[in-house]
């Protein structure tokens, strides 16, 4: 039993809305017609998304038709080991010790969740022995500086920062630089959600990336997209936007603690391809999570 961490703490809307009642249907005894309906259904409602929840029901209705099973408890066993492997799509995070300068670059629209996210992610890293740079690329919003400097003296990484209106392009060259002259391993760029236009905003994305490959060997390592999981299926949307133009290589998943919607990270596996690698469990530095699919999925059902 879970029962006090955050990640079930961040579930339990989600569990008690949809999943807690997938539970439910299972304590039927025969698997008819209808076991499945109500499955579909509840799946959808979940935010799974139509396309994934009706590939997933095949691919468990098929199990359990070769497998010979009768009790809709064995489904219940089924589909929990289908979500789970439908979630391991990941291989290991591409930031590592070797390395003398790590980069993340941080996507997102406005108001995803990048730039908490960013100190989640750099108290994360800290605990984890690296030293951490911030590098306020987003420039278009005055705010937004501050509020990363702000964030960056909680978690005790370096922030660099030019005037609002500045070129990200310059603050990323000059983050770098300070990387290599202080010896930071970890750099985490935060960008701007909004630009006059998306096409400025992924044009700019683009550029910033060229600045990074130009100076550090494969840069950047990792490009994390931030979606807010309150958006539920809206979220797969603008990661479609995003994954056209700019190399997403996983998906930060913020606010799950306040969403009934957490299905949305089977759609994000299935429909996107990209690994979810972290999620938000609130709004303070330790509230981030590694993302685990069997954790996820045990959550997600009560166990
Ligand atoms: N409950 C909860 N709130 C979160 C989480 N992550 C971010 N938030 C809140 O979401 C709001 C927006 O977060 P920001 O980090 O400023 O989002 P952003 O993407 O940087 O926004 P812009 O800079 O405007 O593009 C803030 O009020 C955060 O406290 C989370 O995991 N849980
Ligand atoms: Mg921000």
């Amino acid at each position: 039993m879970l029962g006090t961490n955050k990640l079930w703490q961040s579930l339990e809307r989600t569990r008690n809305a949809f999943f807690g009642q997938i539970t439910g249907l299972f304590g039927s005894n025969e698997i008819d017609e209808e076991l499945w309906d109500d499955l579909e259904a509840l799946l959808i409602q979940a935010d799974v998304g139509v396309a994934t929840t009706q590939s997933l029901i095949k691919t468990v209705r098929e199990a359990v038709a070769r497998q010979g099973l009768t009790r809709a408890n064995d489904v219940e066993k089924i589909l929990k080991q289908e979500m789970i492997s439908l979630l391991n799509n990941s291989h290991d995070l591409n930031i590592n010790h070797h390395r003398l300068l790590n980069v993340i670059l941080v996507v997102g629209v406005n108001g995803s969740g990048k730039t908490t996210t960013i100190a989640k992610l750099a108290h994360w890293y800290r605990e984890r022995g690296y030293r951490v740079t911030l590098a306020a690329a987003d420039t278009f919003r005055a705010a937004a500086i501050s509020q990363l400097q702000t964030w960056g003296e909680r978690a005790g990484a370096t922030v660099v920062a030019h005037q609002p209106g500045a070129d990200p392009g310059a603050v990323v060259f000059d983050a770098i630089k300070s990387c290599q002259a202080r010896g930071a391993t970890l750099l985490i760029v935060d960008t701007a959600g909004r630009l006059h236009t998306k096409y400025n905003l992924m044009k700019e994305l683009e550029k910033l990336r060229n600045i990074m490959a130009r100076q550090v060997h494969e840069a950047p390592h990792e490009t994390l997209l931030v979606l807010d999981a309150t958006t539920g299926q809206n979220a797969i949307s603008q990661a479609r936007h995003f994954k056209e133009s700019v190399k997403v290589t996983g998906v930060v998943l913020a606010k799950l603690d306040g969403t009934a919607k957490g299905g949305v990270v089977f759609a994000i596996a299935r429909e996107l391809g990209l690994p979810v690698r972290f999620v938000g469990t609130g709004e303070q530095l330790s509230d981030l999570e590694e993302f685990d699919p069997k954790a996820f999925v045990d959550g997600l059902f009560g166990e």
